[in-house]
């Protein structure tokens, strides 16, 4: 079934998270296409128990809910298929050559200026609903950025010295989502991966893996329809990574 209408968009001034607050709403019955965007977050989250920096309008907080019929294993898909989405819009707006860095940073020239947090819920038929939430770091702060998040982070402004509107970029990412989201449910996944893996920073790149206590030089392949990074660790030796962390080795990306 194609997916056509926006869902009720609700604006908050504040609050601790826009995903907390709309996996709330989902577990509650909230339709498909609902949306909660804030002003600001004060416990605005990252992955693994990270924080997400959000402290006012000058970026995109934003949280969407669907509810796709699919087994909760490929939930992760949906961050890498929403990366393709934000890297497009970022591009259409502003012109950077936004990339995507596995899983789920968005990146221009370097410096993330965007993440994505995909979070299911799961009931006793699978999949109840997915929420998929985007921040996305437009104009600049009034407040300069944390110390520990300066040397990576940036705005769109920064980089392409002009401001740029929440809502448009918000209707251009919502549109991207609903675009991937019906070719996935007509044509499966493999045209989406096709996408990201182009606008992939690690994508045939020599890579340290970081893992459960050790990092391990592997060359990354590509990605598969459960949003895993396919890499190899030796001729021959392919593994799948599910999550972690992964960085270009420096002699690979020339700094
Ligand atoms: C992410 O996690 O990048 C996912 C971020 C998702 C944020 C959105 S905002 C709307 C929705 N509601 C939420 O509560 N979350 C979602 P991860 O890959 O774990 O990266 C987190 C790391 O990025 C932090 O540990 C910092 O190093 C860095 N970071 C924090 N704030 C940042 C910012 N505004 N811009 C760039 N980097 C940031």
């Amino acid at each position: 079934m194609r997916q056509e209408k926006p869902g009720k968009v609700i604006w908050l001034k504040e609050t601790d998270s826009t995903n907390a607050e709309l996996k709330r709403l989902a577990a509650a019955g909230a339709p498909e296409w609902a949306m909660v965007v804030a002003d600001r977050q004060t416990s605005g989250r990252g992955r693994l128990g990270r924080s997400w920096y959000s402290s006012g309008p000058w970026g995109l907080w934003v949280s969407i809910l669907i509810r796709p019929h699919m087994e909760p294993e490929r939930a992760p898909f949906f961050g890498i298929l929403a990366a393709v989405a934000v890297a497009d819009a970022i591009k259409m707006a502003t012109g950077l050559d936004a990339k995507i860095k596995w899983p789920n940073d968005v990146e221009v020239a370097g410096s993330k200026v965007s993440g994505i947090l995909p979070e299911s819920g799961i009931g006793p038929s699978g999949l109840e609903w997915l929420v998929i939430g985007i921040g996305i770091n437009l104009n600049e702060p009034s407040e300069p950025m944390p110390e520990e998040i300066r040397d990576r982070a940036a705005t769109l402004e920064a980089l392409c010295h002009r401001k740029t509107d929440r809502s448009v970029l918000l209707d251009m990412v919502l549109d991207g989502i609903r675009r991937l989201y019906n070719l996935y449910i007509e044509e499966g996944a493999e045209n989406i991966l096709e996408r990201a893996e182009d606008l992939s920073t690690v994508i045939g790149k020599k890579l340290n893996v970081i893992g459960q206590g050790e990092v391990i030089e592997a060359t990354a392949l590509g990605m598969d329809e459960y949003g895993a990074l396919l890499v190899e660790e030796a001729p021959g030796r392919t593994r799948r990574l599910l999550s972690g962390e992964v960085s270009v080795r420096r002699s690979e990306n020339g700094r």
